[in-house]
Parts: C-alpha cells; structure tokens; sequence
C-alpha cells in the first residue's frame, strides 16, 4: 500500500477505511449471523417468559447498556469539523516544523469546539470560553493545538485548575445551575483569587457569547517556543483570526436561544459547511526572540497574560477552513482526544506552569474518558505518520503486531524499530537550575494592569455589556461579602467600573480607585475594531401573509442570498402564502417554530394586506420588536413600514435625546430602489450596537 501521506488528503483517505454504510446490507449480529426477527424475543409461546438463549437480546442489550462513556470533565459540550491548513508564508528562519515550512503542503485537520462548564446536552449560547481544538495531521505526526477563543486563563498555576473547575461548575449540594458560570461559589473563588481578573473581563465580554464558531478568534494562550534547524529557540504565541470578524450575540438573545434552540452553535456549524459557507480563519503568530524573554513588563510565561498585538504583531502565515462534517458524532467528535503535548519537531514547550500541568492532564484523562492506551488508534485519533513502537496489548488493541520482539534493543526484529535518524524529535535543550520549591515568581504578581488594559480598549457599547454581565452575575450571588470582594478588584482595574458594577448589585460604590487607570489600551481587543464587510452564512427571515409583495420578496431575497446570506420566509402557516400579483410565495417555515433570536435580520415586504394581517399578529409584531432591541438590521418596504411603526420602532420619542435611533433601519418605496443594497450594508455591520433601544419593549 502507498504510504497515505502522499495522498491528496491522506487523512479521509484513512478514515474512509474505517467508514461503514448501511446500503445494501442485512441485519447480522455483532458476530456476523443474520439475524431473522429483531422486535420479538424468544419466548416460550406466544405470553410466556423470555429465555436466556436468545443471544441476539442478550447481545442488543448489553451493547445499549454500555453505549455511554464518560463525559469531558470539562469541554464536554462541543461540535467538530474537518478542514485543512495551508500555509503561504514559510517560518523556516523559525522552525523545523514541515507543515509551518513547506507552502506547498496542505495539512489535514480536525477541530473541535466546545464550551467549557456546561455538561454534554447544555445549551450553545451560555455565558462560557469556547475552545478552539485544532489537530493537524502532519506528515511528521500529529500536532495539537488545544486553545480557546479567549487568549488569557483564570489562573496562572495548573494545580488550581481543579478548584477552579469545581468553583466554576454547578454547586455540589444542588447541580446547580448549568453551564453558567452566575453563582457563589464561581465568584467566590475569583474574589480569593485575583489572578482571575483579567479573564473575568474578558468573560464578562461579548467575547464569551460569540455570534458563531465561524466568528471568533482563537488563540494559544500559552507562549511556546518555536525551534529552527540550528537549534535556536524563539517564543511564539499562536492565532487563529476568523475571515468573517469576532462578533457576538446580546446577551438577552443568548438566553432566548439557549431555550428556542440550544443546538444553535453546532447547527450553525454544520449547515455553515453542508452549503459551502466554509468557516475560514487566517492563522498568524506572534514571535519573539529567545533574548527578548525579559523586555516586558509581565512575564512570558504567565498565562494570564497577553503580548499586545501593538507591541508584537501578529504575523499571518496561514489559513485554516473547515469544509467537511463528521459522518458520525460519537465516533469523532466525541472520540477525538486532543493533548497539548502532541507536538512535532520544531515545536516545543515554555516553563508556563499552566501549560506544564496540561502536559500531565489530557493524556491521563483519555485513558478514563476512552477505556485505555489504545485511544490513538481510534480513526479519528490516528495520525498519518506511521506508527511503530514496542507499545503492546491493552484494551480494544487493534493491531497484530506480527515480531517476536517487543523491546528496544533487540536483534531477532532486526532491531526495529529503529530510534533516532532525521526527522526525529528532539526536545530544546534549556539551562535550568534552582532549588525546589513551591513559589510563584515575582514577575506573576500584576493581576490587574491587563484587566484595565482590555477595558480601556473597549468602545463604550462593550464596556455596557460589561457593566451589564458584572451585574447579572453577582447579582445571582447569595453572598453579600463575595458581591463585595469582586468590586473591590474591579476596583483595582478601573474606579468607574466598580462604580457602574456596584450601584447595579447593592454594593455601596468605593470612594476612590484603589489603584489609578494607567490609561493605556490596545485597540485590537475591541470587536468594533473587527471585519463586519461579509454577509455569508447570515440569516435573513422575511415576513409575510397573504397579500405579500412578492416581487419585493424576490428581488430583495436574490439579493442577499447572491451575497451569501441565507433567506428564510416566515409566516403564521407552513406551505404558501397567496402573494398580490395573484402568484405564490413558498413558506420555509412556520413563525411558530422559530424566533427572532435565531436570525440576525428582518425584512418586512410590502402588500398592504399582508402588512394588516402581521400587524395582528403578535409574533409577527414581537419578531420586530424584539430584532431592534437586539440591534440587529431590520428592514421594511412601503406598507412594511407599518409593521416596524406598530412594533414601537418609528415614531417613539427617547427620553435623552428626543430622537429615534435608528441605525440599522433600513426602509425604502418600490423594489427598483437601492433598497437591496442598503439593507446588505446594514446586515455586514452584525448588530448596531450604539442604538437606543430603552423604549421598545421587547
Ligand atoms: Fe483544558 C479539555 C483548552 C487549561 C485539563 N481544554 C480542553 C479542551 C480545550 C481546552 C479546548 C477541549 C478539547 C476537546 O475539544 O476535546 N484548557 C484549555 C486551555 C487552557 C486549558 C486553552 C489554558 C490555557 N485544561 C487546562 C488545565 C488543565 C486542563 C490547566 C489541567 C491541569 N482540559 C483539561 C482536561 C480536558 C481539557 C481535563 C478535558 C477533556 C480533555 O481534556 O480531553 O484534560
């Protein structure tokens, strides 16, 4: 057989050995014995009891009953896809690594995305990180990237990442609540611990309520060193930056959607590729050179910690896109065990010690999660490089090893394998001395400066939502004191903002900062700051009732969907609409079984008998209502105008400034206006976040 890594994609080529379907086939047993009746047990006569020697219920059943394994402890909700990773900017000046050399390679992958409290079936849209997991299947074995979207951690040493972890999950007496992280003991735990502070801020962003896996960032987080054939180190921080922008849901949307439809992430993900929207993002790294390890003023090591794009650019050298869906969750998703000490030669570790404690962690904790050692030749798990070792038996072994030896050194295996030669791994060699002992260094202590750093860089709608989170989760906290606590770091970060928060949750406001705002920012932290110039995957719904203008509804409809967008009509009953012209209009989906919040625009056609009848329609009028309140484009023609004036949208008078806001509104007369065009515009800009939106009930 040719060796797979010289196969176009090498890694379906090898899952497709391994792909099963049912076509053609007749039911057997697991042994392979066709089996003649699967409804009825055997049975002594036709009301006696079962016997025991009907092997294919005893067999049905006992495979049901041990279909479940273990959950993630954490991450356990997720979605995965394939794709593949290009590079176009060679890093041979950097490291050894092929596929982050040779710009003619295209590395397979799978990813895998995930929130991190919320059990298997919890809900897509919770307050939450989201883990960004990438596995490249290289031609040197594999490399895991296991980050999030978020690029700094709640803590600094991996010893505490089980206090977190049970600080962070529902509370041990109840189970509750569920992926949210809105409960004392969380809080608890960040108010003892302020290295937690700067990613509380940015969990208390819209940065935790991405609008779509295909719409965030990921990063890294930790520093890692790259190594070149010289052997010469350089740190590295790894990026992942969506084509479409870092954009995000409101958070009143985002509770909508967990109960409307808690599958929303994963949906998104999955019909995102099955229509060749394919989620793309531009792989970039920040590089720093062994000698500048000390020039900042934090250290590199610590993961709480960012190197401000401004100060260190980060360099695009690739592109990742996702174009395939898994044939069979379990068998992938589920079963893909990412560990961060899967690296290849030219990749190698820092002495963060949250990244040194991770070493240990996803080994270990797939040999409980998937039953024994053997779990890297599950398919999705298998590298594309051959494998060869003296590892031997264990649990669900699926290889025959055929030689008598299995140790190194030997001679009878004509002393294969063979270890060493080129392209081995071989680890950096750093000096290092001292004494043990159990010690954070000094240059660890800083824990609020970057916290100010990412609220001074927010524009003032995002350091609303922040003010807002702040206050829906302390004000879900019991405890007095740990409410208390919280302010007094916010008040280290910025003195206006444990202000905001503390009026908000009956805490009484401190006096002064306790420690002044440096007044620096960095304005690549902030979403308004991100690509809003695409419309693709974005979902359009457009209302109608009988009388509907469907010439409006066509040329407006083409219009979006040509630039990516997908369109959906809704109205009070599945089937058709009767349109003006005396024509029809087909229905995608009844209003009943959807909602506002799983689109991120409306457009209301004219036709003054359509308009009539959703201007009774409270779900109609509601649908409108509340994508204004969710800042998202809405869009009316002619009598379509009316609906937007009965949802309370025009005509209603805001209390400071007198004036409709009315950004992202988007109305017009007549389909040969630059309607179409206008309401596209309004759709790329992803929400309109500056809107007043305090009158429209919703
Ligand atoms: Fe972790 C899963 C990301 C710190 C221990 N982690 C897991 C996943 C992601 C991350 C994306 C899901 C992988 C998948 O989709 O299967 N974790 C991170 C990041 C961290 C981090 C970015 C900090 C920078 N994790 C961290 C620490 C520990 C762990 C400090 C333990 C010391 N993480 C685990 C784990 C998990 C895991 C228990 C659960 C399931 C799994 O590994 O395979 O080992």
């Amino acid at each position: 057989m040719a060796d797979p890594a010289d196969r176009a994609d090498p890694k379906q080529e090898q899952m497709d050995l391994r792909r099963v379907s049912p076509e053609g086939t007749k039911l057997t047993t697991d042994q392979g014995i066709r089996v003649d009746d699967t409804d009825n047990s055997l049975s002594v006569g036709e009301r006696g009891p079962s016997l025991l020697e009907d092997f294919h219920l005893r067999e049905k059943i006992t495979h049901f009953d041990h279909e479940r394994i273990p959950e993630r402890v954490v991450h356990a909700r997720g979605a995965g896809a394939y794709g593949e990773f290009t590079l176009h900017e060679s890093l041979a000046e950097y490291t050894t690594a092929e596929f982050l050399t040779d710009t003619s390679l295209t590395t397979p992958v799978f990813v895998r995305f995930s929130t991190v409290a919320g059990s298997r079936g919890s809900a897509d849209t919770v307050r939450d990180v989201r883990g960004f997991a990438t596995k490249f299947y290289t031609r040197q074995g594999n490399f895991d990237l296991v980050g999030n979207n978020m690029p700094v951690f709640f803590i600094q040493d991996g010893i505490k990442f089980p206090d977190f972890v049970h600080a962070v999950k529902p509370e041990p007496m109840s189970e509750i609540p569920q992926a949210s992280s809105a409960h004392d003991t969380l809080w608890d735990f960040v108010q003892l611990q302020p290295e937690t502070m700067h990613m509380m801020m940015w969990l208390m962003s819209d940065r935790a309520l991405p609008r779509s896996f295909a719409m965030m960032q990921g990063f890294g987080v930790h520093t890692f060193r790259l190594v070149n054939a010289e052997g010469r180190p350089t740190f590295v921080k790894f990026h992942w930056k969506p084509k479409l922008g870092t954009h995000s849901l409101a958070w009143d949307e985002s509770q909508k959607i967990a109960g409307k439809n808690p599958d929303f992430g994963r949906a998104d993900l999955w019909e995102r590729i099955e229509s060749g929207a394919f989620p793309e993002y531009e792989f970039g790294v920040q590089l720093v050179p062994a000698e500048d390890e000390h020039r900042f003023d934090f250290d590199l090591l610590d993961p709480t910690k960012i190197i401000p794009e401004e100060d260190v650019p980060v360099r695009p050298v690739g592109t990742l896109v996702l174009n395939r869906n898994p044939g069979n969750f379990f068998a992938e998703t589920e079963q893909v065990a990412f560990h961060l000490g899967n690296v290849v030669p030219g990749i190698d570790f820092s002495n963060d010690p949250l990244l040194q404690a991770r070493l240990f962690s996803y080994l270990d904790t797939q040999l409980i999660r998937l039953g024994g050692p053997n779990f890297p030749q599950i398919p999705v798990n298998r590298p594309v490089a051959p494998v060869h070792n003296h590892h031997r038996d264990g649990y669900h072994q699926m290889e025959v090893h055929q030689a008598q030896a299995a140790y190194h050194k030997n001679s009878l295996s004509g002393g294969c394998p063979a270890v060493g030669g080129e392209g081995s791994f071989t680890h950096y060699q750093e000096r290092v001395e001292g004494n043990k002992i159990r010690k954070r260094s000094e240059s660890f202590a800083d824990h609020y400066s970057q916290a100010t750093l990412f609220w001074n860089s927010m524009a003032d709608w995002e350091k609303e939502h922040i003010v807002g989170a702040f206050r829906f989760e302390l004000g879900k906290c019991d405890h007095m004191h740990i409410r208390e606590g919280v302010v007094g770091h916010l008040n280290h970060v910025d003195h206006d903002l444990a202000v905001r928060v503390a009026e908000g949750i009956g805490v009484s406001p401190p006096e002064a900062a306790a420690t002044p705002n440096h007044g620096r920012s960095s304005p690549a932290l902030s979403q308004a700051n991100s690509a809003a110039d695409s419309v693709l995957g974005r979902k359009v719904a457009i209302l109608a009732a009988d009388g509907v203008d469907s010439g409006a509804v066509t040329a407006v409809g083409d219009a979006l969907t040509e630039a990516g967008a997908v369109c959906e009509v809704l109205a009070a009953e599945d089937g058709f609409v009767q349109a003006a012209d005396g024509g029809q209009v087909e229905v995608t989906r009844a209003m009943s079984t959807v909602a506002s919040v799983l689109y991120d625009a409306v457009f209301v056609p004219g036709g003054e008998e359509s308009v009539r009848a959703l201007a009774q329609d409270g779900d109609a009028v509601h649908f409108v209502a509340e994508s204004f309140v969710h800042c998202k484009a809405v869009g009316a023609l002619d009598a379509g105008i009316g609906l937007l004036e009965r949802a309370g949208i025009t005509g209603v008078e805001f209390a400071d400034q007198n004036t409709v806001s009315d950004a992202g509104v988007v109305t017009g007369e007549g389909a040969s206006s630059d309607f179409p065009a206008k309401l596209i515009e309004a759709v790329k800009a992803h929400r309109h976040w500056t809107r007043d939106k305090a009158h429209v009930p919703a």
